[in-house]
């Protein structure tokens, strides 16, 4: 039996842990959960002695300690490649692409529209650098859906994997801070949104006692 614990921070807040926590859920693992209070005095003392490099999320599975939401992926994906990647080679090359996009970018939409599942702050914080990213993403998503995506509404059609999960906070921010977006990213989003697993996660979120305040003041 696989060993596992999540480190993970606020799930109201928390974009790179709910990739790695999506992650852990594709992967279908059986995993303790472990989440610090990013708003905590402590925060950075306690996460340090669990996450190498002082950022969540970090998984512990069995015996290895694997922090970077997208290594957490990859080393999952060894175990279960079928339930990341699509099966096709240049889907599945596509798929690596696009997720290392996320993963190196956008920070620009990272910095002006952060991720607060419990709140909506429609028109807010707009400028020209995030919605160059927002752009980008919403090429990057009808590409994707236009090439692989036929099957199903998710990326690579019926399945809902790595690459989704990369871009899953990214859809929560549109959620949140709604900008324009075309329909067919509207209704990609609308997928991801209504996934089974963003249900839980969100609905574990609005039940977290702790409000941190840098993330709940639109107007910063
Ligand atoms: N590149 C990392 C980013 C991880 C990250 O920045 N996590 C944030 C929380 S969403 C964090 O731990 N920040 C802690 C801090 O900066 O003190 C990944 O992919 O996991």
């Amino acid at each position: 039996m696989t060993d596992a614990t999540l480190i993970l921070g606020n799930k109201a807040y928390s974009s790179w842990s709910l990739r790695g926590w999506l992650m852990c859920k594709i992967a279908g693992l059986d995993f303790a959960e472990e989440i610090h209070d990013m708003g905590a005095d402590d925060w950075k003392v306690r996460v340090a002695l669990r996450s190498p490099s002082g950022k969540v999320p970090c998984l512990h599975i069995d015996g290895a300690t694997v922090w970077e939401s997208l290594a957490i992926g990859e080393h999952l994906a060894e175990r279960n490649p079928a339930a990341f990647y699509p099966a096709d080679p240049i889907a599945r090359a596509h798929a690596r692409a696009i997720a290392s996009e996320m993963h190196a970018g956008f920070g620009e939409l990272r910095k002006a529209m952060w991720m607060n599942v419990r709140r909506r702050f429609p028109g807010k914080r707009r400028n020209p650098a995030a919605l160059a990213d927002i752009a980008r993403i919403e090429n990057i998503w009808g590409e994707t859906r236009q090439r692989f995506g036929a099957g199903g509404p998710y990326l690579f059609g019926a399945q809902f994997g790595l690459a989704d999960a990369m871009y899953a906070p990214v859809v929560a921010r549109f959620y949140t801070w709604a900008p324009d977006l075309s329909a067919a990213s509207k209704s990609y989003a609308d997928a991801v949104w209504q996934h089974r697993f963003m249900r839980e996660w969100v609905a574990s979120a609005e039940a977290e006692p702790w409000v941190v305040a840098r993330y709940e003041d639109p107007d910063i």
